[in-house]
């Protein structure tokens, strides 16, 4: 070789060497730039992601939020080196939630902490089933308005305007449990064919009753004989050692299998006996279960149907909330409940428990929208 040639072979060596590692200077460069950006794609995805899971949450009523912050804490939510630490929920201005997902992430030994954040406004929707919906804000006067949009408008029987009193919200009912109670007719009680669920506030009378007391029932004959229908009833014991203080509560069914119920029985010191509480009986012949629940406490009571049972219907059934129409005299299962309702649905649907919580917290079904949102 020449030394022309050699220079040449040299020159080509330092020149393509130096473009190599200059070369190789810009990938390292690039490779950071593309991991830096992977690593923020990597936080907001997850960010984005717990974002759409607290959404989801507040959707189907796992979370509920009042007047308070809920933070809700997701120890177990990694992907790869980034987790959800928490969602928190916080009730902004109007009726709005801001939804804020914590999201830690590492990096070569950092930790990266990034917030989302979105702010849902909300609808109230009544259960579509819904076929009646006494909130008995009337105050006065003998008809209890039904507000489900069906007219199922209620008359007060042996009942007058000292009966009207503090409910939960507004006005509510106060029912004597010997006479009183509100006739809702025989059309209403078509409304349902399978699955049912009756729920209401109740606030019950410090008197003892061991007879049990219709809150809501049906009646089958105009007597006040149970033959078809449903009935939610209480009882309550307020005598004695105070420890054995208590109120019962029973849902029944008449069902073409029979009769099918379910009761809990609550004593003094597990909930304050004498409050105001959200009761529901739901019957679900899907599921073939029975319930009876307080939804303000998460106390529930279930029971398996027998298979195939479904409600056993007449046409002369009409629904009474109180005392059974015809019966009354306060004797046994014709008898009404002591106390005070408010807010009486009746619903063509079985509803959930988290349903039912929507129902007690926000006199309707939830349905949040999203309103802003930022990653
Ligand atoms: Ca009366
Ligand atoms: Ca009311």
């Amino acid at each position: 070789m020449g030394r022309i040639n050699m220079i040449i072979v040299m020159l080509v060596i330092i020149v393509v060497g130096n473009s190599f590692s200059s070369l190789q200077r810009n990938a390292e460069n690039m490779s950071e730039a593309m991991n830096e950006y992977y690593r923020e794609f990597q936080v907001k995805s997850m960010g984005a992601f717990a974002l759409n899971y607290g959404i989801q949450k507040l959707q189907t009523g796992d979370v509920l939020v009042g007047d308070q912050e809920v933070v809700w804490y997701t120890p177990n939510f990694n992907l790869y080196d980034t987790n959800i630490d928490s969602i928190r929920f916080i009730p902004g201005v109007g009726d709005t939630i801001k939804v804020l997902p914590y999201v830690q992430g590492t990096y070569q030994g950092q930790t990266l902490n990034r917030e989302s954040s979105a702010t849902l406004g909300f609808h109230i929707a009544q259960p579509e089933e819904q076929f009646a919906y006494y909130m008995l804000d009337d105050a006065i006067g003998a008809v209890a308005s039904d507000s489900s949009g069906m007219g199922y408008n209620g008359t007060l029987t042996n009942m007058n305007n000292s009966d009207w009193v503090t409910g939960v919200d507004g006005y509510g009912l106060e029912f004597d449990g010997e006479n009183d109670y509100i006739y809702l007719g025989e059309d209403i009680a078509r409304e349902y064919e399978d699955k049912l669920t009756v729920c209401c506030w109740i606030k019950t009378d410090s008197r003892t009753h061991q007879n049990w007391g219709n809150i809501i029932t049906e009646n089958s004959d105009g007597n006040g004989n149970q033959i078809t229908g449903f009935t939610l009833r209480d009882k309550v014991h307020f005598q004695g050692n105070s420890k054995n203080h208590r109120v019962e509560f029973e849902f029944e069914m008449t069902t073409t299998s029979g009769k099918e119920k379910v009761s809990l029985t609550v004593y003094n010191g597990e909930m304050d006996l004498l409050g105001w509480h959200y009761v529901a009986g739901i019957f679900n012949p899907e599921a073939q279960t029975i319930t009876v629940g307080i939804v303000d406490e998460d106390i529930w009571a279930v029971s398996n149907l027998s298979a195939n049972a479904l409600p056993w219907r007449s046409l002369t059934s009409n629904i009474t909330i109180g005392s059974i129409d015809g019966g009354g005299n306060g004797q046994g299962k014709k008898s009404g409940m002591y106390g005070t309702m408010d807010a009486v649905r009746l619903i063509a649907d079985a509803m959930t428990p988290e349903e039912l919580r929507m129902l007690m917290l926000y006199h309707g079904v939830k349905k949040p929208k999203l309103v802003e949102w930022k990653i």
